[in-house]
């Protein structure tokens, strides 16, 4: 049985970061409804389209399992079915722009006045201060959430980041506050709000930077390869470029290939535990009795130059070469892998995180699908539904309104 059968969600989300959470929770088997505006519905259905007139990629790789009802809320019948909805509903997410929903009239008092047991998720893009009535995207969201000023080389502008730690990030972030209520109210039989900042969801992802500004009051950060350089530190977290974020030391390294092909690179980490395994592997023996090599201490301004060279043995062989030989060692080393990897990696279609789905005017595509494994509640990845597509079903079966009920509201602006 799916773990959130019974569970309906009313989804009032749009573009990434509210989708990626009810996209997770219909996978694990709630019953989720999309309500989107009639005409266009959720604007990334229309946004980076590669067919035309055919739902983007961007929409139904966000929207999978899930129900579409169009619903313009701001009609009279409209109101009544969403209020019809909310009764039957346990959770009711959306992110609108700051203010939106409560101009429409669906704001915590009036929610819950409706149905007391719901609990209201939303996300914004900053909480309570200066910023809070701002509308925020991700990337805004990365680099207002200390992300971007810690990422990309020193000596470069910030960066932001592929991952959309902005977005799907605090989309997680969303989903678990909401399995968090849904537990609460078993006890306390209450909804509640669940409220998640995007800049918040970026400060707990960057945690590790906030902690290494703090380190700066006692020292330079002698794990940075910046060290070594004898750059001097500010008083703030610097641009780390490819260093590894913890104890043990890592970079990107060149491998075989790499003047023509892009991703042609492995990360590459010293662990203190397989140095000498290391030593061995790349033919410098002489390290393990040299005073200046032998200890991680004495390693840490030395860090460029053993990188560059280690690089000059993974230079010398392909990057699946270089796991292959390292990871028998215990040497922790991972290949630096393109989207068309991803794509067709024969393992990740195994376990279900690459699939391919069928979409009745799209075709088959590929998508990624549940990424959390629960072993007595399979993700069965199911296409993102047409626009509307779920009308009936939803007056006729969820709210059980009558035929004649049905063809008033679907004659009214409600659905238009
Ligand atoms: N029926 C009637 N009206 C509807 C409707 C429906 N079904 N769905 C949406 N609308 C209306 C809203 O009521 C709003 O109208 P008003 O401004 O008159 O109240 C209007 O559509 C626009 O909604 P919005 O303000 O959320 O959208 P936007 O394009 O102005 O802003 C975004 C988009 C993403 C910047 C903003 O929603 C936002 O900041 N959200 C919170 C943060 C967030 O999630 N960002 C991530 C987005 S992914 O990168």
């Amino acid at each position: 049985m799916e773990a959130l059968k019974g569970i309906t969600i009313l989804d009032f989300t749009h573009v990434q970061s509210g989708p990626t959470c009810t996209q997770l929770l219909a996978w694990f088997g709630a019953n989720v409804i999309k309500i989107e505006r009639p005409g266009g519905g959720d604007i990334t259905r229309s946004q980076l389209r590669d067919l035309d007139g055919v739902d983007s990629l961007y929409f139904t790789m966000l929207n999978h399992n899930k129900k579409s009802i169009t619903l313009n809320v701001k009609d009279s019948s409209g109101k009544q079915v969403l209020e019809d909805l909310i009764k039957k509903s346990d959770v009711f997410v959306e992110n609108f722009a700051p203010g939106t929903i409560e101009r429409m009239g669906y704001g915590w008092e009036e929610i819950q006045k409706i149905n007391p047991k719901i609990i209201l998720a939303s996300v914004k893009g900053f909480g309570p201060g200066p910023y809070e009535e701002c509308k925020v995207y991700e990337n805004i969201a990365q680099c207002a959430g200390g992300a971007a000023s810690t990422t990309g080389f020193l000596d470069g502008p910030p960066l932001v980041t592929g991952a959309q730690i902005g977005d799907s990030g605090t989309g997680l972030h969303l989903a678990l506050g909401i399995v968090t209520a849904l537990f609460q109210r078993e006890k306390s039989g209450r909804g509640q709000r669940v409220d998640v900042a995007m800049q918040d969801g970026v400060v707990n992802l960057c945690r590790v930077k906030l902690r290494d500004y703090q380190r700066l009051k006692s020292g330079p950060l002698r794990e940075y390869s910046q060290y070594g350089k004898g750059i001097p530190f500010t008083d703030t977290t610097p641009r780390a470029g490819n260093d590894s974020g913890g104890g043990q030391p890592g970079w990107i390294l060149k491998c075989k290939g790499w003047e023509d092909d892009p991703d042609a690179y492995v990360y590459f980490i010293t662990q203190a535990p397989v140095w000498g395994k290391i030593c061995n592997v790349i033919g410098k023996e002489e390290w393990l009795e040299d005073s200046g090599y032998s200890t991680p201490e004495a390693r840490l301004d030395k860090l460029e130059f053993i990188f560059d060279t280690i690089e000059e043995w993974t230079k010398t062989k392909s990057k699946h070469e270089v796991i292959s030989i390292c990871d028998p060692l215990g040497i922790p080393c991972g290949p630096i892998l393109s989207m068309k990897e991803i794509a067709n990696d024969e393992s990740l279609k195994a376990t279900g995180t690459i699939v391919e789905v069928d979409h009745p005017i799209r075709g088959k595509y590929t998508t990624v699908g549940c990424p959390i494994k629960l072993s007595d509640s399979k993700a069965d990845v199911k296409r993102s539904p047409l626009l509307g597509e779920h009308n009936d079903e939803i007056l006729s079966d969820i709210l059980n309104y009558d035929d004649e009920k049905i063809n008033k509201i679907k004659q009214s602006e409600a659905m238009k």
